[in-house]
Parts: structure tokens; C-alpha cells; sequence
């Protein structure tokens, strides 16, 4: 299965939600936007996709005064302007030309991942090292998850299949340490990107979410230019609650990015549009499974095109 099915796979709950619900994305515009019950019915199907109240309201509003002829088309156009963050322009969404995107492919960053339990951090850390290193990057991982001793171990498995150095920290021990010495190595050695993994925690807990802080300030006291990106992994299953706590981490450590795990599952694929508009941070990568491969740069043009069908 391409990445493509298995995201299209991912989100069919939620076209079908739109299709039963609202039963009618291939129906004439008009005939919907004539009938009163129509509308209330892809109101409901939207809100119970996740998209929120002001974001339905606004596509309500684009597709009764949408030139398109049928709703699908009405509806894909209204989804991808919500999808851009606020202040991108039309043309700024995309691969450029030269099949560059400047947005995912920078000449050379440290990215700290952050987010609560089990959302897939470490997975999309040696996913993005795969990525990187095809495209010509010097990689380095930094194991800043000292909190057990298996999160070590399975980003050293990652370091081993990808070939990608990984500086470890001790069980236990300080992240904070882990990252500086990553960010001081990456300088000297000149390595194009350094993924920092860090350990998950809630983001109600004070003390966790301050050594998050720490571990950012002693990588810009390593290298005063980074992080450039730190990018909190969402599960796309968690739905409302995932945006809950994107905005208290934002609080503590201002996200550049996020990336959205776990499409290929049950997702309410409606919530990336929350995620976008309530936290004005443009989403960098999706995640549609567990092997290497299976992240892709996040495009709104396809997302849509997959959700609907
Ligand atoms: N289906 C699916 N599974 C995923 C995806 N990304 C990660 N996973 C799985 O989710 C589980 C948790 O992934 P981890 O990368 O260990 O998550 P984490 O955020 O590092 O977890 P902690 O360090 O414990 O907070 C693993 O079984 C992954 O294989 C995805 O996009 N799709
Ligand atoms: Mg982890």
C-alpha cells in the first residue's frame, strides 16, 4: 500500500462521516445550499470531524459563496484555505519548482521534538533522520529521552539500521546534558541537522514542561542560532485534547512546526484544521505508519484530495 492509500485508509471514517452525515459530496451546490437541512447536517458532520465551531462556520460561509457546482469541490477549496496558516499567501503551499521546500528542508537546523506519551516522537525522529539523509543531509540524533533506559535503546536500534550517529545520555540522567553535548558536537563537526528526541511528558506537569525549557536554553548556549525548529508530535487520535496540549507547550517552548502521527489509524482528520488556525503553527509532516518511509511532507491540496475522496 502506498502512503497515500494507507492516509486515505486512515481518514475513510471521516469521509464516511461527511458522506452519511451529509450523504451528498457529489450533489449539486445549489440543491444543498437551497435546503436549510442540508446544511445543518454538514455542519454536524464537520464539528464531529473535529474541525471546530469558528472553522465550520467560516467553510459554511466560503461554500454559499462558492462559483463550484458541487459541494465536494466547494468544500475542498473552503478545507485547504482553512489549512493555510494565517499570513501564507496562495503559492507559498507546495513544493517550489526546484522541488525544494524550504518550509521541511532547511540548510541545516537543530530540531527539538516534543509532546506528551506515546505519539511517536522517537519513531518520527529516525524517520526524519531517513529523510534528511536522502536528501543529502549529515544527520545526528541526540537520545535526550533519559527517562528509560528503553528510549535509549530504541533510538540507538534506529542509529544502527539508518547509520546515523546518536549521542546517548546516562539512565537517569540530566537531558539538558544530553542536548548541549549534541548541539556542541553538531557545531565542531559541522553536521547539516541534529534531531533531539526528548522524553514524553503531560503537558499539566509543571516540572517536566520546565525541563523542557532548560533543555531548549542549553542548546542555544551550545549554538546561539538553535534550535531553529522544535516541532511537537500530535497524535491525530487524540482529536481536541491534542490541541489542548499543543497550546501549553507552546506556552513553554514556542512550536515552529508540528507533525501529526498516526493518519493511518482511526483519525479524526478534521483536527489538523484547529491545529493550524488555534495555534497559527503550519504543520511540517504526517505520519501514516511505523516503517522509515512513512512520513511525508505535509501538503493541504493532497490531505483534502485524501479526505474526500
Ligand atoms: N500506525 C502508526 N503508528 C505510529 C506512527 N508513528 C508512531 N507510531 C507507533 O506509535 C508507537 C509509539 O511510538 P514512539 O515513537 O515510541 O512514541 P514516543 O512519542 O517516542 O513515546 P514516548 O517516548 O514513550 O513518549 C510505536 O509503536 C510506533 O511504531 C504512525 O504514523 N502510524
Ligand atoms: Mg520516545
Amino acid at each position: 500500500m502506498s502512503w497515500y492509500e494507507r492516509l486515505r485508509g486512515g481518514l475513510s471514517k471521516t469521509r464516511q462521516q461527511l458522506n452519511q452525515n451529509a450523504g451528498f459530496l457529489g450533489t449539486d451546490l445549489r440543491d444543498i445550499l437551497s435546503n436549510s437541512e442540508s446544511l445543518e447536517d454538514l455542519e454536524m458532520a464537520l464539528l464531529a470531524a473535529d474541525v471546530g465551531a469558528p472553522a465550520t462556520a467560516e467553510i459554511l460561509e466560503d461554500i454559499r459563496s462558492s462559483k463550484k457546482r458541487n459541494l465536494s469541490e466547494a468544500l475542498a477549496e473552503a478545507l485547504i484555505l482553512q489549512l493555510e496558516p494565517r499570513g501564507a499567501g496562495p503559492g507559498q503551499e507546495g513544493a517550489a519548482p526546484g522541488g525544494e521546500r524550504p518550509d521541511v528542508d532547511p540548510d541545516g537546523h537543530v530540531v527539538m521534538m516534543v509532546g506528551v506519551n506515546g505519539v511517536g516522537k522517537t519513531t518520527t525522529v529516525a524517520k526524519l533522520g531517513q529523510y534528511y539523509m536522502l536528501r543529502g543531509k549529515s544527520v545526528m540524533f541526540a537520545a535526550g529521552d533519559t527517562f528509560r533506559a528503553a528510549a535509549g535503546t530504541q533510538l540507538g536500534v534506529w542509529s544502527e539500521r539508518l547509520g546515523i550517529p546518536v549521542i546517548q545520555g546516562v539512565e537517569g540522567g540530566d537531558p539538558a546534558a544530553v542536548a548541549f553535548d549534541a548541539a556542541t558536537s553538531r557545531r565542531a563537526r559541522g553536521t547539516d541537522v541534529l534531531l533531539v528526541d526528548t522524553a514524553g511528558r503531560l503537558h499539566t506537569k509543571h516540572d517536566l514542561m520546565e525541563e523542557l525549557r532548560k533543555v531548549k536554553r542549553v542548546i542555544t548556549k551550545a549554538d546561539p542560532d538553535e534550535p531553529a525548529e522544535v516541532w511537537m508530535v500530535i497524535d491525530a487520535v487524540t482529536g481536541q485534547n491534542g490541541l489542548q496540549q499543543a497550546k501549553k507547550f507552546h506556552e513553554v517552548v514556542p512550536l515552529t512546526g508540528v507533525i501529526v502521527t498516526k493518519l493511518d489509524g482511526t483519525a479524526k482528520g478534521g483536527i489538523l484544521i484547529p491545529i493550524v488556525r488555534e495555534l497559527g503553527v503550519p504543520i511540517k509532516f504526517i505520519g501514516v505508519g511505523e516503517r522509515p518511509d512513512d512520513l511525508q511532507p505535509f501538503e493541504s491540496r493532497e490531505f483534502v484530495r485524501a479526505l474526500l475522496g
